[in-house]
């Protein structure tokens, strides 16, 4: 069974990060192991959540793994705990990755213009340094506009979106998607290759600001290249399930404020996985 490691925080209510990684990617028929960066009562949009950095355990993890001598298919990076932990996750790309290993790398720290709360530009700054560690990075545009130093436009066109994305791989990143890219009542993503092939993937845009879509597009785009699948097959499936979600989302008259409702439509992730393997 192939292995995946999520690095990412434990929001306790919220429907993000470790709590969509590791039911998708399970579902995927992918073991996935995890670190927590850090454990929140809740994500950062509830009023009052509680905040538990564990950034020291990280380095006792590592060792012990060391120890196991442990590696991984596929390493996912999501919300961190703090800025040191950026060192740290470079160390862990350098031990624990084979030949093979497909490094994800989605920089979350802002959204819709602005940064999550507790982020800043030292931040961001530092973990630009880490793109080009990774083979695949999956900003949405806001964070592409703050890694390529440009100020974030509400208002936008895919030249733009080249531009920023020009900026993004001349910094050295590999493979770059933007995410959370909406144009003419569509919302998609535009990938960047590094062999410069490019493609885009758009369906009607939902009306839905619902927080933890970016990370569930970056588990399933990363459980997707995991099975084996390319770039682009992968991003697809990463957009319909995102797609498909807010659709049984809406549809749902008691749906929460704070998330999707993926749980309901992970059947259909599992058949579009199961027809491409019959395929
Ligand atoms: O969905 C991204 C995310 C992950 N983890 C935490 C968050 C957010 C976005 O706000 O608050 C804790």
């Amino acid at each position: 069974m192939k292995r995946i490691l999520s690095i990412q925080d434990i929001s306790c209510i919220g429907k993000c990060s470790q709590t969509i990684a590791l039911p998708v990617l399970s579902a995927m028929g992918i073991e996935t192991s995890i670190i927590p960066t850090a454990v929140l009562s809740a994500h950062t949009m509830f009023p009052g959540f509680t905040f538990r950095d564990l950034t020291d355990d990280i380095p006792d993890i590592i060792n012990h793994w060391l120890s196991l001598d442990i590696n991984f298919d596929g390493i996912l990076t999501g919300y961190l705990g703090s800025a040191r932990q950026i060192d740290m996750i470079s160390h862990i790309y350098e031990k624990f990755r084979q030949d093979n290993t497909i490094i994800i790398l989605d920089p979350v720290f802002a959204d819709k213009g602005r940064m999550y709360t507790g982020f800043d530009i030292d931040y961001a700054n530092k973990l630009g340094s880490l793109c080009s560690k990774a083979d695949y990075i999956v900003p949405n545009i806001t964070e592409a506009c703050y890694l390529a130093g440009v100020p974030y436009k509400e208002e936008y066109d895919i030249d733009f979106i080249e531009k920023i994305m020009d900026i993004l791989v001349d910094k050295g990143a590999k493979n770059v998607i933007v995410t959370s890219i909406q144009t003419n009542n569509k919302n998609g993503i535009v990938c960047r290759l590094q062999n410069e092939d490019s493609f885009s993937v758009f369906r009607d845009n939902i009306d839905a600001p619902f927080h933890g879509t970016g990370d569930l597009f970056a588990s399933t785009f990363a459980g997707g290249l995991i099975n084996g699948m390319t770039a682009y097959e992968a991003a697809t499936l990463a957009v319909d399930y995102v797609n498909e979600t807010l659709k049984a989302t809406m549809e749902d008259n008691k749906h929460n404020w704070y998330g999707v409702n993926f749980e309901t439509t992970i059947p259909y992730l599992t058949d579009r996985i199961r027809k491409k393997n019959e395929n």
